[in-house]
């Protein structure tokens, strides 16, 4: 081994291969679910050293987890617990490489922060429309690798939808140079879908090409009241039909999670939410102008009073109000965590079949635990529902989890099946999801998934165990 790891510090320099000392922001997933051990942390420059990394595990038979800003939620960019894999960090890959402003495309390395890549298309006077909770922390190549969605996807699409090209080492460490910014290229198999939301069992994004917008001329937020969740689904159809494209954010906050806000950061002032059984967040942006998009908002807010759907509504009178409501909806992960570990379902369900799921499953779970707390909240717009079941107060929030995870995960699956949803909406499988996913996914498009696995990773070298565990 100790020739192996040699190897490795004569491909990235010794500062980059790490064995020893406190490894545990690479080790540790973000939640505390689970802690592995790596043979090594090595943090590649640049691609070649990638590719070069690539084939000396091939010949040691060592696997490979890549890992961007280690914020899955779902345990899938740590190591595991045998100490033979190693860690991938491709954080130091983080130059912006080219911005072209007539093809409307930038090419980023995968270790770029989304933060750091809003900000480049900022800066150029563009709009790089991703937009998550931990942008502060997760990279573009983790985004990616996960088809991440968060706040704007109802306009803008998920990652998937943004990319135009990538750059990828393959399980045979060759380059594949497939950073085209073209909006239409029909040349055999779809590789590039392939490797987005593949979560590092196929390949190592390296780099990508990804879309940016004009920057719209306006954006509105508003907060809204509603006394059910049949209203807030009556809510997203009278603002998709009142606002058209322009409608780029439509996120629900039940009132336990904003009770959980209001717990752990009062400071936020979340409004309405005492009223309320639910509260939306919504937001338009224009490209007109301001006063175009003010008046179709305010016209939407005050139809969706005169029918009674929302009970009341505050509109941000300035970019810092609107952020403001903005962080507290970004928030409630963080006071989860606060709170104590819960049971996370990042479910999707076709909108037209959100409110009788919630009706159902909320039913079936408050038969099943006394006094238990549902963290209902998320991204409306696009079906999908952040369902977390949390102990019931005073219940020691660990063993919750040993004593029901598993029926609470059983019966709210069950639920989504019959409803015509999705175990998992944007988070990925990860670990935690892998036997979960062999119970709820078409069999047939499971056996289709280990050949495309088997084709592409024949050593089984990429993240093994994660997405699919048995080949
Ligand atoms: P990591 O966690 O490091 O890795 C994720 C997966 O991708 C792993 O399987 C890893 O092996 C693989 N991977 C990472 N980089 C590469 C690469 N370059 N090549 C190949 N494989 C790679 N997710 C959403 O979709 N929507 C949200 O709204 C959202 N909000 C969040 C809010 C908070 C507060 C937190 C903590 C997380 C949130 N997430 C959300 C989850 C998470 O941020 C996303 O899944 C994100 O895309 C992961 O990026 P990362 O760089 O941290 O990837
Ligand atoms: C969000 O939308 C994230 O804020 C996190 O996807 C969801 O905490 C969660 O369950
Ligand atoms: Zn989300």
């Amino acid at each position: 081994m100790n020739e192996f790891l040699n190897k490795l510090t004569s491909i990235v320099g010794p500062t980059h291969v790490q064995t020893s000392g406190d490894l545990s922001k690479y080790e540790q997933d973000w939640r505390k679910r689970a802690k592995g051990k790596a043979l090594a942390v090595v943090s590649p420059g640049n691609t070649e050293e990638v590719s070069l990394i690539v084939k000396a595990c091939l010949t040691q038979n060592v696997s490979i987890v890549p890992q961007g800003g280690n914020t899955s939620m779902v345990v899938g960019s740590i190591p595991n617990e045998t100490g033979t894999q190693i860690l991938l960090s491709l954080q130091r890959m983080n130059k912006v490489r080219t911005l072209d402003a007539l093809n409307l495309t930038m090419t980023v390395e995968s270790g770029c922060v989304l933060q750091q890549v809003q900000q480049a298309a900022e800066q150029a006077g563009y709009l790089f429309p991703l937009s998550l909770g931990s942008q502060g922390s997760c990279t573009i190549g983790g985004n990616l690798s996960t088809n991440a969605g968060g706040t704007q996807v109802v306009r803008y699409g998920n990652a998937r939808e943004l990319c135009l090209g990538l750059e990828v080492v393959s399980a045979t460490g060759e380059i594949w140079h497939g950073l085209s910014g073209l909006r239409k290229d029909n040349t055999g198999y779809d590789l590039k879908n392939l490797y987005i939301g593949s979560e590092g069992t196929l390949g190592i994004i390296t780099a990508a090409t990804l879309k940016l917008y004009p920057m719209p001329a306006a954006k509105l937020t508003a907060w809204a009241g509603v006394q059910s969740i049949e209203q807030a689904v009556e809510l997203l159809g009278l603002a998709h039909r009142t606002l058209g494209p322009a409608l780029s954010g439509f996120e629900v906050m039940g009132q336990f999670a904003l009770s959980l806000v209001d717990k752990h950061f009062p400071q936020m002032n979340v409004p309405l939410w005492k009223e309320n059984p639910y509260c939306i967040l919504l937001e338009a942006s224009d490209n007109e102008s301001e006063s175009h998009a003010r008046a179709q908002f305010e016209g939407l807010m005050e139809k969706a009073i005169e029918a009674e759907i929302i009970t009341d509504a505050v509109i941000a009178e300035s970019l810092s109000q609107a952020k403001a409501l903005w962080l507290i909806r970004e928030n409630i992960t963080m006071a989860q965590a606060t709170e104590g570990l819960n049971i996370k379902h990042d479910i999707s369900i076709p909108v037209s079949k959100i409110a009788p799921f919630v009706l159902h499953t909320d039913a079936l779970i408050a038969k099943k635990i006394e006094g238990v707390n549902i963290v209902n909240f998320g991204h409306l717009g696009d079906g999908n529902l952040h369902y977390n079941v949390q102990a019931p107060q005073g219940v020691d929030s660990k063993q919750f989890l040993i004593d029901f995870e598993h029926d609470i995960n059983t019966l709210v699956y069950d639920s989504v099946m019959e409803y015509g949803g999705s175990i998992s909406a944007e988070h990925g499988v990860g670990s935690l999801k892998v036997d979960t996913l062999k119970d709820y996914k078409d069999p047939t498009a499971l056996v289709l998934m280990r050949s495309i696995k088997r084709a592409l990773d024949p050593q089984n070298i990429f993240n093994p165990g994660r997405v699919i565990n048995s080949l």
